[in-house]
């Protein structure tokens, strides 16, 4: 296999459930780790349950760890306070874990959400500026900007994989445009994990659908070719005549639903 021990965070999550099923060809040992349960270790597993701000537990944690695919943390908006300890200490210290073990490399799950402000009228690339859309995407920004910061002091690699709308299934017609299928996301993360070199490298996690906001061109050093599309599902969300529409928030940025939510520090 590939690596001797790969460690996945948030593997208690949405991804991280079907992600422990799908890494396993990649290492010998697949170590999973959350705050909340993950039930008992199968075979080819660690379970290690901690806390991301917990700093000395994270330490302990990537002790004989090859790759990580940093998945864990706080996903949507919310107050400061936990956005700060899960998702800004919890990847200030996973990544000085890395740099102390010697990881040689990271796949970061960062959002769309990193660049939410953007309008659903325009068309981006990896080099655009980050605009975030709530404190959970500066929250992101910070892991992109801090990934930079140890690949260029380091030679930490990292790839950021700006996630669009990883489910089973689009839930909304936004989610026809940001749609992200199973099956494509453990393709970009195994393209991320084999990749001779990557570098600092922001990818756009998207399948191939129609009317696409972001331009993946610079990551095509990758590999990654996205097989399914959202256009299966179109029957599901007729199209309402009013998408986007000027005066509707949620439909005239990128981060959608999101800009609906109140400014949250507190
Ligand atoms: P999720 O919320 O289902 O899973 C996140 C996991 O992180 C949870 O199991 C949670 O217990 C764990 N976690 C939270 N705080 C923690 C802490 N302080 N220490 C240790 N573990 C902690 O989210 P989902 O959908 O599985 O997403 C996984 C990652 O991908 C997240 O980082 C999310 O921001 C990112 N992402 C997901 C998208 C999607 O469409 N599912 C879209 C964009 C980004
Ligand atoms: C995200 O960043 C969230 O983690 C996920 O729950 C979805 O809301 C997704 O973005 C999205 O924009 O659809």
């Amino acid at each position: 296999k590939p690596f001797k021990r790969i460690l996945l965070t948030g593997a208690a999550g949405g991804l991280g459930k079907v992600l422990r099923e799908r890494i396993k060809p990649w290492a010998d040992i697949v170590r999973l780790s959350d705050l909340a349960d993950m039930g008992p270790a199968g075979e080819g597993e660690e379970v290690v349950q901690c806390d991301l701000a917990d700093k000395a537990a994270v330490l302990a944690m990537m002790e004989g760890v090859d790759a990580v695919l940093h998945f864990g943390g706080i996903s949507v908006e919310a107050p400061f306070d936990a956005i700060l300890q899960a998702n800004i200490l919890g990847t200030a210290n996973l990544y000085e874990a890395v740099h102390k073990m010697g990881v040689r490399r990271v796949v970061f799950a960062s959002s769309n959400h990193a660049i939410g402000f953007y309008k659903t009228t325009d068309m981006i690339d990896a080099d655009d500026p980050t605009r975030p859309d709530t404190m959970y995407g500066v929250s992101k920004c910070f892991g992109e900007s801090l990934s930079r910061y140890y690949y260029d002091r380091f030679g930490v690699e990292t790839v950021c994989l700006r996630i669009g709308s990883s489910f089973p299934e689009p839930l909304s017609a936004r989610m026809l445009v940001t749609y992200f299928s199973y099956d494509d996301l453990v393709e970009a993360l195994r393209c991320s994990l084999m990749a001779a070199r990557v570098g600092h490298t922001i990818m756009f996690g998207m399948s191939d659908n129609p009317g696409k906001w972001w331009d993946n061109r610079k990551a095509a050093h990758l590999g990654f070719v996205a097989k399914d599309s959202s256009t299966k599902f179109n029957g599901k969300f007729p199209p309402d005549g009013n998408y986007p529409a000027a005066d509707d928030i949620g439909s005239m940025y990128q981060g959608g639903p999101f800009l609906l939510n109140g400014p949250q520090y507190n």
